[in-house]
């Protein structure tokens, strides 16, 4: 069984999710042949020399100690966490991967994408999205220091997140013909993906072929998961007890 999780969008802000992600992984992620993390795991990523931030640490400790124990995990980089690089890999002790990925199961083959490709009538997002995956881009980026790049990520996302109030919501979907011509640029007709937040099965046809697109949940106060075997995915969700902490309200 393959296990696909995305969009957790993990960070200090967020102690119970941490706790939530650590306790899927003692859980139910111990069952997958290969855990796939699709893409925003972390709220965002500014470099592996971020390693040393405790909730990073914390992330990557806990990954690493699920590898050790016989997981075999990997990794597609997100638009949260594209920066992500070997020394985050190593750090936690997985696999990182490019996207687009095809697994077979089955009879089936799967197109694996994070899904912020699909959404291609966002143009604004898509002009952003060419210029940060550009190698050159990111060496420029990453040669920054750590606080500037930081803060830097800080603005876009303010910037971003108003901009999301404003667009029409049908934009950051994704694009039909998109997801067409990626299937059958894949010669498939089977998807799974992540980024919208949209959580669904879209059963439809493509070139007279029966085709299936399956959206992975985010994470809010839940862990959220889909299980790939032979007969096809199982869409999991589970509210796990989290360790009782002080309440920072109380300070
Ligand atoms: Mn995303």
């Amino acid at each position: 069984m393959h296990l696909f999780i995305a969009d957790l969008h993990l960070s200090p802000a967020r102690p119970l999710l941490l706790d939530l992600f650590e306790q899927f992984l003692a859980g139910p992620a111990r069952r997958a042949e290969r855990l796939w993390i699709l893409g925003d795991l972390f709220e965002y990523w500014a470099g592996d020399d971020d390693l040393d931030d405790p909730g990073n640490a914390r992330i990557c400790g806990a990954l690493a100690g699920a590898a050790r124990n016989g997981l075999d995990i990997a990794f597609l980089p997100g638009n949260r966490d594209f920066l992500c690089g070997p020394e985050f890999a190593r750090a936690a002790g997985l696999t990182l991967l490019q996207e687009p990925q095809i697994l077979a199961c089955g009879e089936q083959r799967w197109l694996i994408l994070h899904g912020d490709s699909l959404c291609t009538d966002d143009l604004d997002y898509q002009r952003f999205r060419t210029m940060v995956r550009d190698s050159a881009w990111q060496q420029e980026f990453l040669a920054r220091p750590l606080a500037e790049r930081r803060a830097i990520i800080g603005a876009v996302r303010n910037r971003s997140d108003a901009e999301k109030k404003q667009k029409a919501a049908a934009i950051m979907d994704v694009n039909g013909n998109a997801v067409e011509q990626a299937l059958r640029a894949a010669g498939v007709t089977h998807l799974l993906h992540g980024h919208t937040h949209r959580p669904a099965r879209h059963a439809f046809l493509l070139d007279d072929h029966a085709a299936q697109r399956w959206v992975l949940a985010d994470w809010t106060d839940r862990a959220c998961w889909l299980e790939l075997d032979a007969a096809g995915p199982t869409a999991l969700t589970a509210e796990l007890s989290a360790a009782a902490r002080p309440d920072p309200r109380y300070v």
